[in-house]
């Protein structure tokens, strides 16, 4: 099921329209990682629920571990719209592994952009050479969409924070070495919110069961449990009480790039589902021929290239730092999420009963992209975030 695909050049699906040279270069050279690296592999890790941190690590040597990150401390240094370029083309190989691989350049960012000189330095390097992996810890078993009400206390006593409570869901849970920790050190609300770095090994740091997922199998996501954990003070990031703020700011930037993700399954399934009705033949002719057919390729191709232009939009927004850019994450987040899975179920249809099965790789996209709509926040919260922004004075 998954000959070699042919070149998109050119086509309406051509990702590589209005770029410089510059972006179309870093574009092929991750998609030439994504098919000789992650492609060949997507099913096997999503069959085995096996996290490909060598892989991964081959990728940092590109600078797929600190993407948006400042050279210093062994960053890219490029800015979010070829950032989500490049996640958009590693997706086409394995949507799970760039997913994955996008939280991981979340708190990296969240770390070089907040942290003190002495973090940089001291977690940085080994972040994004991704010698260490690192994980975001927002959501709790009773703080999801709600995620400014969460209850994981850190009272300071001494040199340390002692860290109380439990993180849902954590994507690299487990298997993760730096975890970047939202909890609560002032009253309730937002404002009362602090971040802290919190390594595996740390004292009271412990990990729930692998949970079973429908998708996204190639990272183990785990709960994160605090039982009077022992975070040094300096390991605080920002001050007490930005936590909230330094949350959402990273998260802006994962919207965009959870979108970018669901732009590469889209591009794949469009691609397979091309490849696949010039060659099955019903009715003594290809499917190709039938004008449902190519109807619905014009409309998938058409809801790929309205969620990539509102995608690529506002990264150049958080590029230019636009004070509005929170609604056009949000906006692009929820518009290239829905509209991209409904394209990987409709190359599902057009394999017919060959998309249900799993030698196939289009079932892989539907399910690793159905969980764009809910995480990072759900697209519900998206909605709220830009209505906000409509309705405020
Ligand atoms: P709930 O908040 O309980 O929502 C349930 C439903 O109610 C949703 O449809 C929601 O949209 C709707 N809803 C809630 N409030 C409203 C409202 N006010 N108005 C209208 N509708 C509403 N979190 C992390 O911090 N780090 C991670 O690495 C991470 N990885 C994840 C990986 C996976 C595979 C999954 C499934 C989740 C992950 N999450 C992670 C958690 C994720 O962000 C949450 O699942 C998500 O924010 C929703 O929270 P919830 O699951 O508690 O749902
Ligand atoms: N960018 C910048 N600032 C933001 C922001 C954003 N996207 N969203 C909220 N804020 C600020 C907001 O401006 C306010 O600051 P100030 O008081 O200075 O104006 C502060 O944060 C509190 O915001 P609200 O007053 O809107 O707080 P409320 O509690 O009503 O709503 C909501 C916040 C619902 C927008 C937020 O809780 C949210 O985004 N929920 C979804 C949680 C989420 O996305 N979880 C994802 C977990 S990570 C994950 O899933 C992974 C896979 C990694």
């Amino acid at each position: 099921g998954s000959s070699q695909i042919r070149n998109f050049a050119s086509s309406p699906i051509d990702p590589s329209v209005g770029l410089t040279d510059e972006q179309k270069e870093l574009q092929s050279v991750a998609r030439a990682f994504a098919d000789n690296e992650f492609a060949p592999k997507m099913q096997e890790w999503d069959e085995n629920q096996f996290f490909p941190a060598e892989a991964m690590r081959r990728g940092a040597e590109l600078g797929f571990g600190g993407l948006y990150t400042r050279e210093d401390v062994g960053g890219a240094g490029l800015g979010r719209l070829e950032t989500s370029i490049i996640f958009e083309a590693l997706a086409t190989g394995c949507v799970s592994t760039t997913a994955y691989i996008s939280i991981h350049n979340m708190c990296t960012w969240m770390v070089d952009l907040f942290g003190t000189e002495e973090q940089r330095k001291k977690y940085l390097p080994d972040m994004t050479s991704m010698k260490k992996f690192a994980s975001y810890c927002l959501t709790e078993p009773g703080a999801g969409s709600d995620a400014a009400g969460l209850s994981t206390t850190a009272v300071k006593k001494g040199s340390h924070y002692i860290l109380n409570g439990s993180k849902a869901f954590i994507s690299g849970g487990g298997s993760s070495d730096v975890y970047v920790i939202m909890a609560r050190t002032g009253g309730p609300g937002p404002k009362g919110i602090s971040c802290f770095i919190v390594e595996k090994g740390f004292k009271g740091l412990s990990f729930g069961k692998k949970e079973n997922k429908l998708g996204w199998n190639s990272q183990p996501t785990r709960a994160v449990i605090m039982e009077d954990c022992e975070v040094p003070v300096e390991n605080l990031v920002g001050v007490e009480g930005q936590g909230f703020s330094i949350a959402m700011k990273g998260l802006n930037g994962g919207r965009i790039n959870i979108g970018s993700c669901s732009l590469g399954a889209a591009q794949a399934s469009i691609e397979a589902a091309v490849e696949h009705v010039k060659v099955r033949k019903q009715f003594n002719q290809p499917l190709a021929n039938f004008q449902n057919t190519q109807f619905k390729l014009a409309d998938m191709a058409t809801a790929l290239l309205s969620s990539r232009l509102m995608v690529r939009q506002a990264a150049r927004m958080l590029d230019e730092d636009d004070p509005n850019v929170a609604a056009f994450c949000a906006m692009a987040k929820l518009h290239s999420t829905d509209e991209c899975f409904q394209i990987c179920d409709d190359s599902l249809q057009l394999h017919g009963g060959y998309g249900y099965l799993k030698d196939y790789k289009v079932n892989v996209y539907l399910r690793d992209s159905r969980v764009h709509r809910i995480l990072e926040g759900t697209n519900e919260v998206m909605r709220m975030v830009a209505s906000r922004s409509l309705l405020s004075d």
